[in-house]
């Protein structure tokens, strides 16, 4: 029997399984599977009674012990970009430290969290386990300062991460709160929505006759559907809702029911390989007011002088990697509402990411609640103890920033290689083996870092361990009141005087930031085809000894 069953096109969104920690801990034990179909390979990370992606909730302070079981396969669907970054297989055993970075091995990625990059916590860099090993180990505290929200894990063996992800080994983990950071949201049914993107089911199918005819499709250097800028046509990739597929060519929703105009905190992670988000709720075509509370598992009030802050948008972009929460009133009795995705300009070199359906939202007086509530009556969060990142003075300015190269500069269908450069030093794909970084920095500090795009599709830019600030997008100070850990780069066009950029002010105050770990872009084939980075964080000054600097 195939292990990671999924549910059919048009079912109602399932919610995941919620594994909670009590009395401050939480112990889980999780196989990672696969199974191959039609040329595809599914994954999952299935719990001891076989769910799917549980949901792990835990507390600020809480224990997360997670025991991580591999029983992979070679995947069908590895692709020439995956393996020509095969390591040497036998050069070191797995668990940690280990090198041994294959398609069959893997390892867990905590997604936005400030746990140390070290072996059993969140070390992607010497830590990896093979099909038969022993139950490898995490075990790691939720750091009491870890704002109440949304994260995730998956799966980051470097040069296999997109496969993996691809085909569903992702789940959510929920530091729990979020109601006594911002009492907006207190005492609302809460629902955990993964978008995940997947091959196409239907790949060969002509588009839908509702949409306009469109000039030939055209395939990008990665076999996917090229962006066409029309918003229509075939998208590089399906998407799934709680993995209920609603895929191309009909795009046939799959349905979520709400009690008439009940409000509802929404949690919806992009945990697609690729694929952009533009997320948008219509009630009979118009777009209604989604208020937004939390980005990246951070609330948008983190500096703490904008009161209980709701911010009200008609669509929300999310990238692959980051996390929207937001607040919805659902349709009126008798009204059916849409949760939809808008195309997203990916660039001329970018994959196709057109207008579609994700699920029907229909209201009635018996419509089942979310399984889990927020607290009614929270009590407030402690103050963030840290002044605000926006007021902390950075020892540097750095400039980094995405490139992409054809390996036969005049084949256009050669094999691409993709960096994340810091400026100055020379282009290469990420190389995990020497472990020379090319950022160093000092804990305690912060630091301002322009990231550039000088490729012609979008990056989203994703660092390890620590969130940070937008100060300015296209340069333009946005001044942001909350973090990030993902953050969209738009493209460069040879129409553009510069190069897009965005600026960061990166706070390496933390000290479960010291170590070494990585920054990358969070689309997979460019992560995997070399787009990510090596930061050492060093230990602060001694103190009395910071004079001599
Ligand atoms: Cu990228």
């Amino acid at each position: 029997m195939s292990p990671c069953q999924r549910p059919a096109e048009g079912n109602s969104v399932p919610e995941p399984e919620d594994l909670r920690s009590r009395n401050g801990e939480l112990r889980v034990d999780l196989t990672i599977r696969n199974n191959a179909v039609d040329g595809t390979t599914r994954y999952c990370y299935l719990d001891a009674n076989g769910n799917q992606s549980p949901n792990l909730r835990l507390k600020r302070g809480d224990l997360l012990i997670l025991k991580l079981k591999n029983e992979l396969t070679e995947p069908a669907n590895v692709t020439a970009n995956d393996s020509h970054h095969h390591m040497d297989a036998k050069s070191k055993g797995s668990g940690c430290p280990s090198d041994s970075m294959t398609a069959t091995s893997t390892n867990v990625h905590f997604h936005g969290l400030t746990v140390p990059p070290v072996c059993h916590q969140d070390d992607v860099l010497k830590t990896s386990i093979s099909p038969g090993d022993a139950p490898f180990e995490y075990k790691f505290r939720i750091p009491e300062n870890q704002p109440p929200g949304l994260y995730w894990y998956h799966p980051h063996i470097h040069g296999f991460t997109k496969v993996p992800v691809l085909g569903g080994a992702s789940g959510a983990l929920i530091v729990e709160g979020i109601e006594s950071a911002n009492k907006e949201v207190a005492g609302l049914p809460e629902r955990v929505l993964i978008i995940r993107d997947q091959d196409l089911l239907n790949p060969n199918a002509p588009p839908s006759k509702s949409e306009p005819v469109l000039p030939k499709m055209l395939i990008d250097r990665d076999g996917d559907a090229a962006n066409n800028g029309t918003g229509f046509g075939k998208p590089a990739k399906d998407l799934s809702i709680n993995f209920v597929p609603v895929p191309y060519p009909n795009y046939p929703p799959a349905a979520i029911k709400m009690k008439p105009e009940e409000r509802q905190l929404w949690r919806v992670l992009n945990a697609s390989a690729i694929s952009y988000l533009n997320l948008a709720v219509l009630f009979n075509r118009v777009p209604q007011p989604l208020g937004l509370v939390a980005l990246d598992g951070i609330p948008l009030n983190q500096n703490g002088t904008s009161g209980d802050l709701v911010s009200w948008q008609t669509h929300l972009g999310v990238p692959p990697g980051a996390r929207v929460e937001f607040i919805l009133k659902g349709p009126p009795l008798g009204q059916r509402g849409l949760l939809v995705t808008r195309t997203v300009d990916t660039g001329p070199g970018g994959e196709n990411d057109p207008n579609r359906a994700l699920a029907t939202i229909t209201s009635s007086e018996d419509a089942p609640e979310p399984r889990s509530k927020l607290a009614t009556s929270p009590k407030p969060l402690p103050p963030v103890s840290l002044p605000w990142l926006g007021d902390v003075t950075p020892v540097r300015t750095r400039k980094l920033y995405f490139s992409e190269k054809l390996l036969e500069a005049n084949n256009p269908n050669s094999a691409v290689e993709f960096y994340i450069t810091v400026d100055g030093q020379t282009p290469a794909p990420f190389d995990p083996r020497p472990g020379i970084p090319n950022i160093v920095a000092k804990q305690g500090t912060v630091e301002d870092w322009i990231i550039e795009n000088r490729s012609n599709e979008l990056h989203a830019f994703h660092i390890h361990q620590l969130h940070f600030m937008l100060l300015d997008y296209l340069g333009l100070p946005v001044n942001e009141p909350f973090l990030r850990d993902t953050v969209n780069v738009p493209y460069y066009t040879d129409r553009a005087l510069t190069y897009p950029s965005v600026r960061l002010r990166m706070d390496f105050r933390d000290p479960n930031a010291v170590g070494t770990f990585v920054y990358h872009c969070h689309l997979l084939e460019h992560e995997d085809g070399g787009m990510m980075g090596l930061i050492r964080v060093e230990p602060a000054d001694v103190p009395g000894r910071e004079q001599t600097r």
